[in-house]
């Protein structure tokens, strides 16, 4: 069993010294300042982009409650308070916030951990009080390349440890791909008990296309049961060239999953060099990715046809040039800080805090940022309101978890 170290605790950072030089905090006007990639683009509606910071931003104080953990990937509070977190090199710890304990559970299968593979979300089962069953996602190493693969466990703790117990791989993407980019993902319960999974397509030119084929698995969202099949209420169910599974399509990467109060499915993705995407997928339709983006290649020139738009394609509910680099995703339905009821919370990789959008009806009305000086890679909020922010150190460990309230 691996216990690193825990510094803790009581680190209060003050956010009002750690401002970004380049976000605005001022009421009314858009957090980015800075000049968008996609020249010449123009959102489709008011709001879509760079909607205007509320009149009071929520003063935020960020406490470290786990540090020197390997680099973590994602985190789910347990019911008895502690944290469960998989690390991207392929383990899954509990963390005690506070008292520095953490137990390594043996039992993770092998993960294809190079470039952004690894071990990466994990997921309670909605009965995991009584099942102690969990769901992980990992970029899986297969004899013809590698691709997102859902597992289920039973987690077992004893007096000496812990362990997964029946490790069951209930769902492969496919086509198998041999590169090290694009997994995804995330996975969210719904109120009905169906299990979302969002994966990537992969990033090159030769897969990305797919992502609009309903035979391929790449740049999909899936919605399947416990067992890893497609239920029979599925958009796609009965057709011979559709994989079944698929809830919605056009995808590129998807790093941000979360279920709304009224049980509805939103995710973030990561968009080209200028178009990461807020959307509200629905059963059947297609999120038009590589066809229709905002943005530009980061390798330079147009996307595409360089369009923005077209028929029988979903326009993103918001989108980000330049990019946040979203991973981690929450809605904020606690009471501790009022001013968020109902907002979207937000990881930022590259926007290093975590991004809030206040929303009217299923549009964006305002976008604040709480800077945090870190890559954010998982979003959290606990049964007391107070919310946690997963920190990523690229290249290795030094992950931390800090939890945020209001100061
Ligand atoms: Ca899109």
């Amino acid at each position: 069993m691996r216990t690193p170290p825990l510094l803790l605790a009581g680190t209060i950072l003050s956010l009002a010294l750690v401002a970004g030089p380049a976000l605005s905090q001022s009421a009314g006007e858009p957090v980015e300042t800075r000049a968008p990639n996609g020249e010449g683009q123009t959102p489709a509606f008011e709001n879509q982009t760079r909607a205007p910071q509320p009149a009071a931003t929520v003063k935020i104080k960020a406490e470290v409650v786990a540090d020197d953990l390997p680099q973590l990937w994602a985190m789910e509070l347990l019911p008895d308070g502690r944290m469960l977190v998989t690390a991207k090199e392929g383990e899954i710890h509990i963390v005690t916030a506070g008292s520095g304990g953490t137990t390594e559970v043996d039992g993770v299968p092998e993960v294809a951990s190079a470039g952004q593979g690894g071990l990466l979300d994990v997921a309670l089962a909605p009965d995991f009080e009584q099942s102690r069953l969990i769901y992980f996602s990992f970029s899986e190493p297969r004899d013809d390349g590698n691709g997102t693969s859902v597992a289920s466990a039973k987690l077992v703790e004893e007096s000496d440890g812990a362990a997964l117990e029946d490790v069951k791989v209930i769902f492969r993407q496919s086509p198998s791909y041999n590169n090290s980019k694009h997994f995804g993902s995330r996975l969210a319960f719904g109120p009905d008990n169906m299990l979302y999974v969002t994966v990537g397509e992969r990033s090159d030119r030769n897969t990305r296309v797919h992502a609009q084929d309903l035979d391929s698995g790449f740049g999909k969202v899936f919605r399947i049961d416990a067992s890893g099949k497609a239920p029979a209420d599925n958009p796609f169910v009965g057709r011979n060239d559709a994989q079944a599974e698929i809830w919605s399509y056009g995808h590129r990467n998807l790093q941000s999953a979360a279920i709304d109060s009224q049980g509805r499915l939103w995710t973030v993705e990561h968009g080209p060099k200028g178009g990461d995407e807020l959307n509200r997928p629905e059963a059947g339709k297609n999120y038009g990715w590589p066809v229709i983006s905002y943005g530009v290649e980061y390798s330079g020139g147009p996307l595409g046809d360089g369009i923005t738009a077209a028929d029988g394609m979903e326009q993103p509910v918001y989108y980000w040039d330049p990019v946040i680099g979203p991973s981690g995703m929450a809605f904020y339905e606690g009471d501790a800080i009022p001013e968020w009821k109902g907002a979207v919370l937000i990881g930022g990789l590259v926007a290093q805090g975590v991004v809030v959008l206040h929303l009217e009806g299923d549009r964006v009305k305002f976008e604040e940022h709480v800077p945090l000086e870190a890559r954010i890679r998982d979003v959290k909020v606990g049964p007391d309101g107070s919310i946690y922010a997963v920190t990523e150190s690229r290249g290795g460990g030094g992950s931390s978890i800090l939890k945020l309230t209001k100061a």
